[in-house]
């Protein structure tokens, strides 16, 4: 039977959204299109996808010539061209020594697979006992089983305690309002919340555990910035203890901080990394997950005509996903992208900090393009703030997101001054409409 609110919308109220739906019919560099005709200024990229602006002209041209030359070919046993150009690239870009790319088509698929090459591979070295897995309090690492499971946010698990992968356990977050609201960039206190790796070390004894799942900058969760020297310890601490480390740069790459990868930019080298979102600037869904030569090289053994490593989607490198990474790489070097999101910087810093004083703020906090804003929550209400500011900001033409009560930023890697004052402005007035 014809329904015309069939589409059950992700990580939405359904109900709220239906009273008054929000419908983008297009988009075009900084600003989207409604089906009532107005423009919306995007101020979160899409969903941290779309750094580069919707509808890039090469993007859109790699797409629609990919499509016509090579739609599809199967993905076991044979590759296509564009796959192969594509893994290629992403080296170059990526840390020394990590030079193999598995494709996937999101970030839980890219989670998902970094966790299972990590158990493949110690069990490859014959120590099948590493099989605990680490992930940290309030990380999001998608909704599939296994990222669900390292994730650390309680409503994504809430409905499905019992079916979370066993074994699995959480380091604490870094999140203290106390020690480092307001900081401009990385907190200088709590670098010592890494140690946390030492008592999960030492309760399960470390040659149990297999890998330590982060986002370099938690994005999801509220914009959580790494402490000075957080990441540095995690890295000694799994060096130590022979646990591989995972970085989810889901968001966090692509010139989302400044630079390729956040691993770059902290000078923190993970075994594993972890992408999706600018992988293709949000065009065409796709996911990659980089590893360590030492890992990959773990794993081809056996006899030659054998399937090394069980697993794969059917569309694990399609071809029109790799034309539009294979685009978008090429205009993040000709335009030079991850320099000028490095000169934005301190632009959108000053603009979401001069914020310091409107109602309801408790802390405001920044990395590279990523900015947070958390509200003090309405008593009883939980999220209905934030909610509203989200709805108001719409209604004056701008996108920006919350989760829960925190507001959340993610500008186009050239996003320019007067669009952030117009985002910011348009927050401002929003809050000072709220309860
Ligand atoms: N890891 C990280 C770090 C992410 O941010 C995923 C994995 C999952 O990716 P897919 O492609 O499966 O959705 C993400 C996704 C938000 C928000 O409000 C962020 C994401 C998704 C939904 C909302 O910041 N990131």
């Amino acid at each position: 039977m014809h329904h015309d609110h069939a589409l059950w919308l992700p990580f939405t109220a359904n109900r709220s959204f239906w009273k008054t739906p929000r419908v983008i019919t297009g988009a075009r560099g900084h600003y989207y299109t409604t089906d009532d005709g107005r423009q919306l200024l995007d101020g979160f990229s899409g969903l941290w996808t779309s750094g580069l602006g919707h509808c890039h002209p090469r993007i859109v041209a790699a797409v629609q010539e990919q499509v016509a030359t090579l739609d599809y070919s199967m993905a076991f046993q044979v590759a296509n061209d564009k796959a192969v150009a594509l893994a290629s690239e992403l080296t170059t870009l990526a840390p020394d020594g990590m030079n193999h790319v598995f494709f996937t088509n999101s970030g839980s698929e890219a989670a998902d697979t970094a966790l299972k090459i990590a158990l493949a591979y110690h069990r490859a070295r014959g120590e099948g006992q590493r099989t605990r897995l680490i992930g940290r309090e309030r990380g999001y690492h998608g909704v599939n089983f296994g990222g669900m499971s390292v994730g650390g946010i309680p409503a994504n698990r809430k409905a499905f305690s019992a079916a979370l992968v066993p074994g699995v356990d959480h380091l604490r977050h870094t999140h203290s309002l106390a020690d480092m609201a307001y900081s401009h960039g990385q907190p200088g206190w709590g670098a010592h919340l890494a140690d946390d790796l030492e008592r999960l070390a030492a309760l399960h004894d470390a040659s149990n555990i297999a890998a330590v799942i982060v986002e370099p900058v938690a994005g999801s969760t509220g914009i959580l910035v790494p402490p000075i020297g957080y990441l540095q310890r995690l890295r000694e601490l799994c060096d130590k203890h022979g646990i591989l480390l995972i970085f989810d740069e889901v968001i966090t790459a692509f010139g989302r901080i400044g630079a390729p990868f956040a691993a770059e930019r902290f000078g923190v080298v993970p075994d594993i990394i972890t992408t999706a979102k600018g992988l293709t600037n949000g065009v065409i869904p796709m996911g990659a997950v980089i590893v360590c030569d030492g890992i990959h090289d773990a794993l081809m053994q056996g006899p030659e005509h054998l399937v090394e490593l069980f697993h794969g989607y059917t569309y694990s490198g399609h071809p029109v996903a790799a034309a539009a990474g294979l685009a978008t790489l090429q205009v993040y070097r000709e335009e030079d992208s991850f320099a000028r999101a490095r000169a934005l910087e301190p632009v959108f810093e000053e603009a979401i900090h001069s914020l310091k004083g409107e109602p309801h703020i408790v802390d405001i906090r920044n990395f590279g393009l990523m900015g947070g804003i958390e509200l003090e929550a309405r008593p009883g209400a939980p999220g209905a703030r934030g909610f509203e500011v989200f709805l108001k900001c719409f209604e004056a033409g701008v996108v920006i997101r919350n989760g829960g009560d925190i507001l959340q930023f993610s500008p186009f890697l050239d996003s320019t001054p007067d669009e952030l004052e117009r985002i910011f402005s348009t927050v401002t007035q929003a809050l000072r409409g709220v309860a």
